[in-house]
């Protein structure tokens, strides 16, 4: 009800009468005052005025599900959605739902982790009300050999949801950072359960610095959010939603072809890297070269002295040979 309530004064954007609202939901005008007062006690701004009804105002900077669904306009990502205050990891809670048999396009969004990872055992500092920390899982009928090329994908819709909810430039650091002058606001984390030649379910977990003010001083030189880069507090459900439905977009871009040939174009545009010095971390003999894009597959080219050499994400890191990009 508190949903339904939500969604018809927020579209309305005018009064609704409480009479309309019985009707449409064929409840008491008890029921629709016990919800509206529900929504206010929440935070959220409703005006009620004799005679002409209610009237959505603003909404408070919660993640509920009340209010991500009320923002819903994606077709199959988010349509179940479980909000946490705190979780340990958004991505291990989404894979026990994977597990239960929950179904593609389920979400899980918490307020606070405890135990956020990142990549190869590394830490996402993840403090309560600061940001987004959240988890779409999938089921997609693709080769276990095409599931990282997600991760770009993903990339490629956080930045472009960043882009549309706050007027700046949000480019992509190869290949799961978003990095906004040439600091980090937000990291992907793509993990799957496979079998040999199947994928059971893909969780993309995805962090997005919003409210920080500050950072830890260990990674202080390297991150920054949304606040820090604009000024403004954005709202966070509205750019979940717009993440969403960027993902939406890209993903069934993706699935035509099973790998980013439909992509390359607009990654690359986006790709801080480009035409920039790199040194590739690899674990058996770290080199540098002159990042030139990425294959249709998700590798990084890098030019050497010597050679073009194809970088494939998951195995190495890459870094700016001046500093973090
Ligand atoms: C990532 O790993 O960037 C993937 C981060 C994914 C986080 C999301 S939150 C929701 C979901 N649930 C999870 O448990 N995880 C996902 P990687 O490329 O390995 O980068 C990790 C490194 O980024 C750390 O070693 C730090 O140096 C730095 N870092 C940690 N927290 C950060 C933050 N909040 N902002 C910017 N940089 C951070």
């Amino acid at each position: 009800m508190k949903t339904e309530l939500l969604t018809v004064l927020r579209e309305a954007g005018d009064y609704v009468s409480g009479q309309a609202l019985c009707e449409k939901f064929g409840v008491s005008r008890t029921a629709v005052w016990k919800g509206i007062n529900q929504l206010k006690e929440a935070g959220y701004q409703i005006e009620a005025v004799p005679n002409r009804g209610y009237r959505f105002i603003a909404a408070p900077d919660i993640l509920s599900e009340e209010e991500i669904k009320s923002l819903r306009r994606t077709e199959w990502a988010g349509q179940e959605i479980f909000c946490f205050p705190v979780l340990d990891s958004t991505n291990t809670r989404a894979k026990q739902l994977a597990e239960e048999g929950y179904p593609s396009g389920t979400l899980v969004v918490a307020e606070q982790q405890n135990a956020g990872r990142g990549r190869r055992g590394r830490n996402w500092e993840s403090p309560r009300g600061t940001g987004i920390f959240m988890t779409l899982m999938l089921r997609p009928e693709i080769y276990p050999d095409n599931a990282s090329m997600l991760t770009l994908v993903a990339a490629l819709a956080v930045s472009k949801a960043i882009t549309k909810c706050t007027d700046r430039p949000a480019g992509i650091k190869w290949p799961n950072d978003i990095v906004m002058n040439g600091k980090k606001v937000c990291g992907i984390l793509t993990e799957m359960s496979a079998q040999f030649d199947y994928v059971d379910y893909i969780v993309i977990g995805i962090g997005i610095n919003v409210h920080n003010e500050s950072f830890p001083e260990d990674i202080a030189h390297m991150a920054t959010s949304l606040y820090r880069e604009t000024g403004q507090h954005i709202k966070r459900a509205a750019l979940i939603e717009e993440t969403l439905e960027q993902l939406e977009h890209y993903y069934a871009v993706y699935m035509e072809t099973q790998d980013l040939r439909g992509l390359v174009k607009e990654y690359d545009a986006h790709l801080v890297n480009k035409n920039q010095m790199v040194r590739v971390l690899d674990p058996k003999e770290p080199f540098e070269g002159k990042a030139m894009g990425i294959t249709p597959r998700g590798e990084l080219i890098v030019d050497t002295w010597e050679s073009r050499r194809l970088v494939s994400a998951g195995e190495v890191s890459v870094r700016g040979v001046y500093g973090y990009v």
